[in-house]
């Protein structure tokens, strides 16, 4: 008997509607859902690919425990006991020494998004780690010094823009990052048919650059040059105008003197774009009719990533871009908003600086810490000394920079806890790793994506298949770790816990100004919310105390999870609309334009110009179609036409004796790697392009297909001393190497890299 289920793809940003063809408990085929509000009918490759996902044999279906140099199948009460034994006592020494890494699934998962934070509350540690560190930090700490709130982020309306500048991003293959949008390429096409205009700045000519009337080639993490140039042409040239949003801004006036030192003529060659371009490329942006300006990992896993994301927006307030149509606008999501509920003058701003990494003395942002630190924070002895780690979706094995120190430390750990559906490069070295349902299992809501999407959209996914034997849903392992954590032993009452969870949120919710259930009985909330539990629950209440919800009767009408199972396809909540002022959360009430923090890193810019362009060759990565991140190599279909290759151009290739297809061996501060050469101009001369995620040929990992097509481990050559100073996010680009032939006999065998 064949059925059908709609639901949101899980896997990357774009959270494209996805049509199954089942049948009984088997996935015959999935396909794009024509009807879907927000993509139409578009997916790619990776889409298609959860059903690979699924019936993965290599996927952990039960707890594996440590056992001598392996690991062995057992019950869920033996894995938690042995937790409860090996993690209580070191808890009870001393709560810094349990650090959580959470990784980037869980922003795609509902259950990690709203119960990750319930175990991190019950460990009660400093030593928090996650992704967004090494990805879009500088961006959330720019916004949120500038706007008031990590997620009051602009994200350019790609609908109705007339002109896009896009610096580091490559929305083609990534699929849009911090820019929820499907079918990035039919929108970019749609610009340009409406005789708006699409420029690209990248160090390689990426699928996007071959989509745009316009690309540069900018030499690696010189954005914050390039930026402050055209931010300094508009001042000079009297076209920057922020109209109607000049009335609401705090330190306008202080751009004109951090920008003055950094004119087109003395950026242009650091950067490799002649002064003449800069100034047309700011003339045109003040032009057009409306434009954005949108920087993406390129701009933010660099060197100055905090100054360059920062200045992204500022051009584009002084184009007068800023919140307006066809600009760069602030979504207003149904679910979790920070900004949605509240008013201006009354926010505290971010949290940022309040304390440091012991080590390094890293500042600490939005209460965790740079997982470009995490090495020395276990190797380092001392009070605080990390001595027991849990990774949740995350493989920092293959995401951190200089994964050979960071495997060499997870080895000296007393305990590693992973919650995964892999035995991979980072949980094979785990004590206990607790498997997670295949993402069919479970229900779904972008509560995070929606804050960045270029429409106002809502949708709700049901579990497309019943639960799988044996795997409990994700949330209910991660309240039975927060059990553990909070000293009440392996087998906490799972339902009160949540009802502690729950009760909390919602006497946040009627506690919040502005909030559409403000003063209401928390309680009675509670009771209009049953039978629902986990994570269902959480959201149901969010909805209907957010922007659109129906306030529990106050707003009748308004959005409720009912409504949403109603509508498989999800609701339309319209375009984009100018929020500002009500969205400002700073303590001023107004928009930063100058945020402290980060006028003091100009001084660094400038030193960094002074310093000038560097000699010899640098490393950038890339994203892949048929890949995420580090863990879909295993699924043979995308495996199958996905290599792991370096890019060099041929003007260096020749240079350096190297030939297409033949390896190279790279090296960097941290380490050496080698890898597979593939010619092309589409990489300027001077850089080379490695992506990251690969290295998959370790001992111990249960990943066949994957190890089968290992690829080369980026992040042996990145290094962790490298972070942008503000945010200390890892600067995972820019990375300078020596390249060279590995000679004929030569000792290095393909793709076994060592640190
Ligand atoms: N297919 C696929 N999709 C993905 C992922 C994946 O692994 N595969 N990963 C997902 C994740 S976690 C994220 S965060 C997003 C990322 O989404 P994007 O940022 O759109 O993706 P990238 O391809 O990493 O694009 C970064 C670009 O920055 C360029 N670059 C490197 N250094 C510099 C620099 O200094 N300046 C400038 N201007 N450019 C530079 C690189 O050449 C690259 O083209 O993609 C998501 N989507
Ligand atoms: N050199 C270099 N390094 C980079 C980057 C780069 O551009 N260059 N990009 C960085 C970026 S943007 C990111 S976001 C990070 C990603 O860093 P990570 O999040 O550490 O890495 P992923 O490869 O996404 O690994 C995800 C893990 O989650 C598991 N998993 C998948 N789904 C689920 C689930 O539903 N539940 C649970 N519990 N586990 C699940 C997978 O098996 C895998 O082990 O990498 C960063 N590292
Ligand atoms: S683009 Fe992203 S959300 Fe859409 S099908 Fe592909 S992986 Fe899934
Ligand atoms: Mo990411």
């Amino acid at each position: 008997m064949l059925s059908t289920a709609i639901r949101t793809c899980p896997l990357c940003e774009a959270t494209c509607g996805l049509r199954l063809t089942l049948n009984a408990d088997r996935v015959a085929s999935i396909r794009g859902d024509p009807d879907d509000v927000l993509s139409h009918g578009f997916i790619c490759p990776k889409g298609a690919a959860l059903a690979a996902l699924h019936g993965d044999p290599d996927r952990i279906r039960t707890p594996l425990i440590r056992h001598g140099d392996g690991l062995r199948p057992s019950s869920w009460e033996e894995a938690f006991s042995l937790i409860d034994a090996r993690l209580t006592p070191i808890l009870q020494r001393d709560r810094n020494a349990v650090a959580a890494f959470l990784g980037n699934p869980n922003v795609h998962n509902l259950s990690g998004s709203l119960y990750g934070r319930v175990l991190m509350r019950a460990l009660g540690t400093r030593n928090v780690f996650t992704a967004s560190s090494l990805d879009q930090m500088p961006k959330q700490l720019a916004c949120g010094l500038m706007f008031g709130t990590s997620t009051t982020v602009p994200v350019p309306d790609l609908d109705r823009t007339d002109h896009l500048l896009i610096l580091g991003a490559d929305p083609l293959t990534s699929n849009g990052s911090l820019m929820t949008a499907p079918d990035a390429r039919g929108r970019l096409r749609a610009i340009r048919a409406r005789g708006g205009r699409v420029v690209v700045i990248d160090p390689r000519r990426t699928r996007t650059a071959r989509e745009a009337d316009e690309h540069h080639f900018i030499v690696p993490g010189t954005d914050a040059l390039l930026l402050f140039a055209l931010v300094g042409v508009l001042l000079d040239e009297g076209l920057a105008d922020p109209g109607r949003l000049a009335a609401l801004c705090n330190g306008l006036e202080e751009l004109d003197g951090l920008a003055g030192p950094f004119t087109p003529e003395a950026v242009a060659a650091v950067c490799g774009i002649a002064a003449g371009e800069i100034r047309r490329l700011a003339r045109e942006l003040a032009a057009a009719p409306s434009a954005a300006v949108y920087g993406r990992i390129g701009t933010c896993t660099q060197e100055f990533g905090t100054l360059a994301s920062w200045l992204v927006d500022v051009l584009n307030l002084l184009t007068g871009n800023l919140d307006r149509e066809g600009g760069a606008m602030f979504p207003l999501a149904a679910a979790g908003h920070s900004n949605a509920a509240g008013e201006p003058g009354r926010g505290r701003g971010v949290r940022f600086g309040r304390f440091a990494s012991r080590v390094r003395g890293l500042g600490e942002t939005f209460g965790e810490l740079p997982t470009a630190c995490l090495a020395e924070e276990i190797e380092t002895p001392g009070e605080g000394q990390v001595r027991a780690l849990i990774t949740v979706a995350g493989n920092p094995a293959r995401s951190a920079p200089n994964s050979a120190r960071l495997e060499a430390a997870l080895e000296s750990l007393e305990l590693i806890v992973s919650i995964d559906m892999y035995l991979n490069e980072t949980t094979r070295h785990a004590n206990v790793i607790l498997p997670v349902p295949s993402p069919l299992c479970r229900g779904h809501y972008d509560l995070a994506l929606y804050m960045f999407a270029v429409r106002n959209v809502a949708h709700w996914s049901p579990p497309a298949l019943g639960p799988e034997p044996g795997v409990p849903d994700e949330w209910v392992t991660l309240i039975r770790l927060a059990g553990i954590a909070a000293g009440m032993g392996p087998d906490v009452d799972v339902g009160a816990f949540d009802e502690g969870v729950a009760r909390a949120l919602a006497d946040h919710e009627c506690g919040t100004v502005g909030s559409p259930v403000e003063g209401q009985d928390p309680g009675e909330l509670l009771a209009q919310l049953a039978p629902r539990v986990g994570p269902e629950r959480l959201l149901d209440l969010m909805l209907r105390a957010g922007p659109y919800g129906d306030g529990f009767g106050s707003r009748p009408g308004g959005l409720t999870l009912a409504a949403l199972e109603q509508a498989p396809h999800g609701i339309d909540l319209g375009p984009l609309r100018p929020r500002l002022p009500a969205a400002l959360r700073t303590p001023s009430g107004r928009i930063e334009v100058a945020p402290e923090p980060i006028a003091a890193d100009v001084p660094r810019l400038r030193a960094a110009l002074d310093r000038g362009g560097r000699a010899g060759m640098t490393l950038v990565g890339r994203r892949q179609l048929r890949s995420n991140n580090s863990w879909m190599h295993n699924l043979p279909l995308l495996a199958r036409g996905q290599r792991c290759t370096l890019q060099v151009n041929p003007q260096d290739a020749a240079r350096l004796g190297l030939r297409d297809g033949e390896p190279a061996r790279l090296r960097s501060r941290t380490g050496t790697a080698v890898a597979t050469v593939e010619l092309t101009d589409d990489v300027m001369a001077g850089v080379v392009s490695l992506p990251h995620g690969w290295g998959h040929d370790v001992d111990g990992a249960r990943i066949a297909v994957a190890a089968a097509n290992p690829g080369t481990n980026a992040n042996l050559l990145a290094d962790e001393l490298a972070v942008d100073a503000v945010s200390g996010n890892a600067a995972l680009n820019g990375i300078p190497v020596t390249v060279e032939p590995v000679g004929e006999g030569a000792a290095t065998p393909i793709a076994l890299a060592t640190g």
